[in-house]
């Protein structure tokens, strides 16, 4: 297999708005990230993931961009973000930026000007329908509730969102949209920044004509609007144009992507990209309308999901792993058990995320074990996707009460309450009243105490990030999967070369008996305390690293 540094290193997503706010304005900041990188650096990650840091109005929090060329202002200037990316690079660290371009934000120059009249040179850099017999020019929705259409006045057209109304889609079918964004790639690459996330980028290819969706057989949204007809040749367009002539990693968030098709997007043999962030473990729990219809799964169709992925991928591809991001409640809340475990289970999530072939994601947060927030009213939320539903529900009539309980597991608002750096007012990540709730338990759950105490998540994670550094056969190793199938018991080996590694995990709260020998080995690594761990039973929630020869 082709040695990479992408493939060897560790990404931490950071969510600005959420990170640490230098100037006391209740809102996370680049100078914020700066101050905090020897937090990076000691935790031993490599690639940072900065979520949208561009010039936006702030309807999806930076996902809708207004300004390509500029930083917003609530997070700095365009100084700041050079000086960040200096010391980024001056520590041995690596940047990937978000790229959004599936839409714009509707205060974006281009479609300011695309509105204002049908024949305006920037008319086609947007999805204009006329009315069909007087209403919608078909039946797309909107990821954010309602239609994916909304009928603009100046012309009686309506434009096509995915998203938000405020986040219109481009139209990649014009070759000015393509050229405008690889022109805004090689700005940021010239910079020197060292790659990009590409924002829900098999969605940016529209089927001819547009037609109408069959809801009724479509698993999910992402399988609705993902892989149309010339994804593959825009984006090895993208990559003649753009992406070869830099050292840089890509990333494509691979919602609607599926193992199957996978490596039509990052088979080595495809001049596409690098690698993709599945969905398949991400979306076990929603419906086919997402997340708020939640859904009841198996472990075992869990772990599935890894080992499937892994196979489809085989030598070409290549796989990320992660079990959180800023859309998704907070994992040990979620495939753990924060409330008798939060310890054990955060550790054991660590472990499956960094033994696995593939490149290993950590979300904010996450190496402290953040849990999900016990919000208690919709007003405390922030994100347009539940307002959204919220606003939707009542004027449906629905059960507001049950909504909300589904809320307190299911928000994406729940990954983007702030870092808790202390137990100082505001968990330390501002003096100033934060733009949404910090978790009430950030005096006991913080960064400063999980740094102090030994055996604490964050010391396991730094241990598990060491480890995987020192043995190739983590990155490049093959995967022999010993136990799956189970609603308890996980395990699989690790081999390269000479070096071969099993990895034992038991997802959940009861103590199991197991019968995988070796019964006793060689233990390098457990979240267990030495005399108890990897004996006749599993513990809880226990992880157990064992060296085969
Ligand atoms: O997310 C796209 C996406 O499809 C989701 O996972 C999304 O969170 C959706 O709400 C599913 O319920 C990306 C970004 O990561 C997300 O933050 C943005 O809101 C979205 O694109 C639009 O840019
Ligand atoms: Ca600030």
């Amino acid at each position: 297999m082709i040695q990479n540094w992408w493939k060897e290193g560790v990404i931490y997503q950071i969510y600005p708005r959420s990170f640490y706010d230098s100037n006391g304005d209740g809102i996370g900041d680049l100078n914020g990230i700066r101050q905090k990188l020897p937090w990076l650096k000691h935790l031993g990650v490599d690639i940072i993931w900065l979520s949208p840091v561009y010039q936006s109005p702030n309807d999806d929090n930076g996902y809708d961009i207004s300004d390509y060329y500029q930083v917003m202002d609530e997070f700095g200037t365009m100084e700041d973000f050079d000086r960040l990316l200096e010391e980024i690079h001056g520590l041995g660290l690596r940047l990937v930026m978000d790229l959004v371009v599936n839409h714009t934000s509707d205060e974006h120059f281009w479609f300011q000007e695309s509105r204002k009249s049908k024949d305006n040179p920037y008319r086609d850099y947007y999805i204009w329908r006329p009315p069909v017999n007087g209403g919608l020019p078909n039946n797309w929705k909107s990821f954010f509730s309602g239609d994916a259409w909304e009928m603009d006045e100046a012309t009686g057209e309506y434009y096509l969102h995915l998203f938000s109304r405020k986040q219109p889609d481009l139209n990649w079918d014009n070759p000015k949209v393509r050229e405008e964004v690889y022109q805004l790639m090689r700005f940021w690459l010239d910079k020197g920044i060292d790659g990009f996330r590409m924002d829900v980028i098999p969605f940016i290819s529209k089927p001819e004509g547009l037609p109408d969706k069959d809801w009724a057989k479509i698993p999910d949204y992402g399988v609705a609007y993902a892989n149309g007809p010339r994804v593959h040749e825009y984006i090895q367009e993208m990559n003649r144009e753009v992406i070869q002539h830099y050292d840089m990693m890509t990333i494509g968030e691979g919602v609607g992507i599926s193992a199957e098709n996978a490596n039509l997007y990052v088979g080595n043999d495809r001049g596409e990209l690098n690698m993709i962030f599945h969905f398949d473990h991400m979306f076990i729990d929603h419906g086919p309308n997402g997340r708020m219809e939640k859904k009841k799964y198996e472990l075992k169709d869990f772990l599935e999901v890894f080992d499937r992925w892994e196979n489809a991928l085989g030598e070409k591809g290549w796989g990320s792993i992660y079990l959180g991001n800023h859309d998704f409640p907070r994992m040990v809340s979620r495939f753990g058990d924060a409330e008798n475990f939060w310890e054990q289970s955060a550790k054991l999530l660590a472990t499956l995320i960094f033994t696995r072939k593939g490149t290993p994601g950590v979300y904010q947060g996450d190496e402290i074990g953040l849990t999900n927030t016990p919000f208690e009213s919709i007003e405390e939320y922030r994100d347009i996707e539940i307002l959204n539903a919220s606003r939707e529900l009542k004027a449906k009539g629905g059960d507001e009460k049950s909504f909300l309980k589904t809320a307190l597991t299911q928000a994406r608002d729940h990954a983007r309450t702030p870092m808790q750096w202390d137990d100082s007012a505001n968990g330390g990540f501002s003096i100033h009243t934060p733009w949404i709730k910090v978790n009430p338990n950030y005096p006991r759950i913080n960064a400063k105490t999980q740094a102090e105490q030994e055996n604490s998540i964050f010391n396991f994670y730094r241990q598990m990030i060491a480890l995987r550094k020192s043995h190739p056969a983590w990155v490049y190793g093959d995967t022999e999967v010993i136990v799956s199938g189970s609603d308890q018991v996980y395990a699989y080996q690790r081999s390269y070369e000479s070096d071969s590694f099993l990895v034992v995990l038991n997802f959940s709260s009861q103590a199991v008996r197991h019968a995988i020998s070796p019964a006793k080995g060689a233990v390098m690594v457990s979240n267990y305390a030495a005399d108890s761990a990897w004996g006749e039973y599993l513990q809880p929630w226990e992880a157990v690293i064992i060296r085969l020869n």
